[in-house]
């Protein structure tokens, strides 16, 4: 009838589980009217009616943390074991964060435990910048923001469903930008065109429309007028998320509870950290993390992997810490080395450190079930202690991996952690590595469910399967059905990388009694209060380059600052232009390191041609000169969760050219970077948000004038030795002379870099402390100390001192925009002498200052 008569866009889709004929689809209660697009890509051929029987809402009441009401559905939709009466929670939590809960009141279900949730900061007494409503039957509710009046979400578009093994919840979307739901091969902004989605963590190479290593259920949208809202679903089961053009998403678990937060922000950057504050800040990283890591597959001896560091240090490329893959492992059981491949594993790792240089190694999950009993402990107290996950009849569950058969640690049972704890420790006395690389965590398994299959229940093969990776939720991992402490595999799956991190974490923070460094292939929210992430194999061609660019930024917004692609690419063989390139882009992701598949040609730095080197080598020392601002920006995602490398859109909310850029990004607020992404190019068509740019250094042939502009895309030159990255003028950022590790780099001399605004004006900060020790912040164990600059000064204020600055000094200072050539400057009242002013770029340069970082100074000039 006139029901059905809906534009194909509004078209909510009734049969996601599978294609259905009119009368199925009719027998449902559903819509049916065919397109002449496909039904698999278009808008859906049988979808709901809007009077399509729904909840009904019971009175609200109050409770203890907001209100509840109960709801009820008295006819039955088409879905199996359907939970027909629901409790709704609505906690009002803070005036920008809204909590609601859907669960079966009578029989509790799966909820994901989240330990971190912070309380939100919330300015007391302050109206909440939201307005809840409901619609009591059939039960839906609106989210509007009361400023503007702008409805963010509208779960009434399309009926809420809730099945054992089947949640839905749709909502309009107040504008099309939209970003999020990784992890994915995608633009930072999402295509809204029948997307369809899928979470549900998989170790796959990345490529479009692949459900990837990690799930991350939140998205953000920009609202059109420099506000934004983001929305999380805590939920871990398997997921689809559609994307339709009205604009719609509609959300589809395969179990758990319907457990939706929604941040109001208005900034973007507000909406980040206030999903921040429900996932847990991120970790502080060491400061060796932030130097150059050098690793590939197939270093397959001690010799080799000496051979590579020398020759990087030979060919003069910073390195702070060598790698090894799964090549040192005995039969590839973790836990071990090779007695002859690796014999001198240990001695190699003293080396290492003598030289100033940390180690880090893989370490798989799966612990080899076939060694002879006595001689593998890991096995043999692992299953004496209880820790592995067991399959539904209670037998050990056994897939493959590298060492072959294995089993899999459960690191929701608390005994695993310790048992984790243990070995990690009696091998980290035989080797002192310094970090740990857990890889195959999804958990990923060379047989799908296990060497005997999984057993034919609703659980293997529930009635809705997103579209994932093999068809099969047991696809290339665990039995669905497998027993872990906390749930079945079903529901804690993509939790495996997350409980494996923290486990990791916490054992090297016991073991190490230094900030731990651990690097997570799985992730999910939460992984970056324990763990950094890489972007897993990545082919070596433009195409993969120029996606890890919004790959890193979304990571950002998931609260893993600490994340980049493998370096130059994992698969296949680079090419020195790619790599060239790779390693400018590469030395502005917050983690680099270069690594490589075992088949490929090699990829270090020191096997290209020397002009190639240059180009890496100045790329690497740029970075290097620039750590201490990155590590002043990780703390502050650390304790305020901003974010490191940064969308262009949070910073400038307001202009619309930002709103989808993903070919630059920022560092914090200050620092734009701009590289090339493809073959051939010489020139960058750059978008400079509206300001004063200057060019950070010497881009060959180019003089470094202030670039003004109003918002617009400017051709930059861009010959193969540089990487354009641009500072923005009102800004001051902390810099040092790189050398060739950050040890070293750490006891060089301090360089400011102001860049005077057009009213004169600049400011900055720099956060130091031992790079290493646990909790420098919350043991107020570091120093803090804050520049800022007017016409005619530079003043450098600590707030906070410690003694990480002892014996560093501010060798140089250097001011970008000082109208005329300085007749005079003095630096706490002394005369400087050194001063170099070019008039073409009005950069005013002093050096041999001598002044100590950790000192209050004053310099001032006059013109
Ligand atoms: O099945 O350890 O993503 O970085 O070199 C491949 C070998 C296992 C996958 C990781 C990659 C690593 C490789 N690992």
């Amino acid at each position: 009838g006139d029901e059905c008569a809906l534009p194909s866009e509004s078209r909510f889709d009734c049969a996601r589980d599978r294609a259905l004929s009119r009368e199925e689809c009719e027998e449902r209660g559903c819509c049916y009217a065919p397109l002449t697009q496909s039904i698999s890509s278009g808008p859906p051929w049988c979808f709901y009616p809007p009077s399509y029987p729904g909840y009904s809402m019971g009175p609200l009441s109050p409770t203890s943390r907001g209100q509840a009401a109960t709801l009820t559905r008295s006819v039955p939709s088409y879905l199996p074991r359907e939970v027909s009466t629901l409790r709704l929670e609505v906690m009002l939590e803070t005036e920008n964060r809204l909590h609601l809960t859907l669960k079966d009141p009578t029989s509790p279900r799966y909820e994901v435990p989240l330990s971190e949730t912070h309380p939100g900061s919330s300015s007391e007494g302050q109206e909440p910048l939201y307005i809840l409503q409901f619609l009591p039957s059939p039960f839906g509710f609106t989210v509007q923001r009361r400023s503007s009046g702008r409805v963010l979400l509208n779960t009434t578009v399309a009926p809420l469903l809730f099945a054992d093994q089947y949640l839905q919840l749709s909502t309009s979307l107040p504008s099309g930008l939209i970003s999020g739901l990784g992890e994915h091969y995608t633009p930072i902004s999402l295509d809204l065109n029948w997307t369809s989605i899928t979470l549900w963590n998989h170790d796959v190479a990345p490529h479009s429309d692949l459900n990837l290593y990690g799930s991350h259920p939140f998205y953000l949208v920009q609202e059109d007028d420099g506000k934004a809202h983001g929305v999380f679903l805590l939920n871990s089961n398997a997921m689809e998320v559609v994307l339709q053009p009205t604009p719609a998403l509609t959300w589809i678990s395969t179990g758990g509870v319907l457990d939706l937060y929604v941040f109001l922000g208005p900034d973007p950057q507000d909406v980040v950290r206030q999903y921040h504050e429900v996932i847990g800040f991120p970790m502080m990283p060491p400061y060796w993390a932030l130097g150059f890591h050098l690793c590939r597959w197939g270093y397959t001896t001690t010799n080799a992997t000496r051979d590579v560091v020398h020759r990087m240090r030979s060919a003069g490329f910073p390195l702070d810490a060598q790698w090894n893959d799964i090549d040192y492992a005995d039969g590839r059981k973790v836990f071990t080395f090779d007695p002859q491949r690796f014999a001198d594993l240990p001695a190699m790792v003293n080396e290492f450190h003598r030289e100033g240089l940390k180690y880090v190694l893989i370490l798989d999950p799966g612990i080899s079930s076939t060694a002879p009993p006595g001689s593998y402990p890991p096995f043999d107290e692992g299953l004496q202690r209880g820790v592995f996950i067991r399959n539904s009849t209670g037998q050990l569950l056994i897939g493959k991996v590298w060492p072959g058969l294995t089993a899999f640690p459960d690191f929701t049972n608390p005994e695993t952690r310790s048992w984790w704890e243990d070995n990690i420790r009696a091998f980290h006395d035989r080797v002192p590595f310094d970090g740990l690389w857990i890889d195959m965590n999804e958990p990923a398994s060379f047989v799908s469910g296990s060497v005997e299959g999984c057993p034919d229940t609703d659980l293997e093969n529930p009635p809705f399967v997103p579209g994932i990776i093999g068809r099969h939720l047991n696809s290339g991992t665990l039995c669905m059905s497998a027993q872990q402490n906390l749930s079945s595999h079903y529901n804690v799956h993509n939790l495996y990388g997350l409980t494996e991190a923290s486990a990791t974490h916490s054992a090297l923070v016991k073991v190490r009694r230094s900030r731990p460094f651990v690097l997570s292939r799985s992730s999910y929210p939460g992984l970056g209060r324990f763990s950094g992430h890489w972007t897993g194999d990545v082919q070596s061609d433009w195409d993969q380059l120029r996606y890890s660019v919004p790959a890193v930024l979304l990571f950002g917004l998931y609260g893993i600052p600490l994340v980049g692609a493998d370096v130059c690419g994992f698969g296949g063989d680079t090419t020195e232009e790619l790599c060239v390139r790779w390693t400018q882009l590469g030395a502005f992701y917050p983690f680099m390191r270069n690594h490589n598949d075992k088949p490929n040609a090699s990829q270090e730095p020191f096997v290209f041609s020397p002009q190639a080197q240059d180009a890496m080598r100045r790329a690497i020392l740029l970075r290097y000169s620039l750590l201490p601002l990155l590590y002043t920006l990780f703390h502050h995602a650390h304790v305020s969760a901003s974010t490191v490398a940064r969308p262009l859109f949070l910073e400038f909310p307001s202009d619309p050219n930002c709103q989808t850029i993903d070919r630059q990004f920022l560092w914090g607020d200050s620092l734009l970077i701009s590289p090339v992404l493809e073959q051939g190019m010489t020139e960058l068509a750059a978008y400079l948000p509206p300001g004063i740019w200057y060019s950070l250094h010497n881009v060959r042939n180019t003089s470094r004038r202030a670039l003004q502009n109003k918002g617009q895309y400017l051709l930059l030159p861009a010959p193969l030795d540089t990487i354009n990255v641009h500072l923005r003028a009102g800004h001051i950022i902390p810099q040092q002379e790189p050398a060739l590790t950050t040890g070293a780099s750490r006891t060089n001399p301090f360089l400011l870099t102001v860049a005077l605004s057009a009213e004169g004006g600049a400011w900055g900060e720099l956060f130091w402390d031992d790079g290493d020790s646990l909790d420098t912040y919350e043991k107020k164990d570091f120093s803090f100390i804050v520049f800022s600059a007017g016409q005619d000064k530079v003043v450098s204020e600590p707030l906070m001192v410690n003694r990480a600055l002892d014996g560093l000094l501010l060798g140089r200072v250097r001011i970008f925009g000082v109208l005329s050539a300085p007749q005079e400057v003095q630096a706490n009242g002394e005369q400087v002498k050194d001063i170099v002013y070019h008039s073409d770029t009005k950069v005013s340069s002093l050096t041999g200052s001598c002044l100590h970082v950790w000192q209050p100074f004053i310099i001032q000039w006059i013109l």
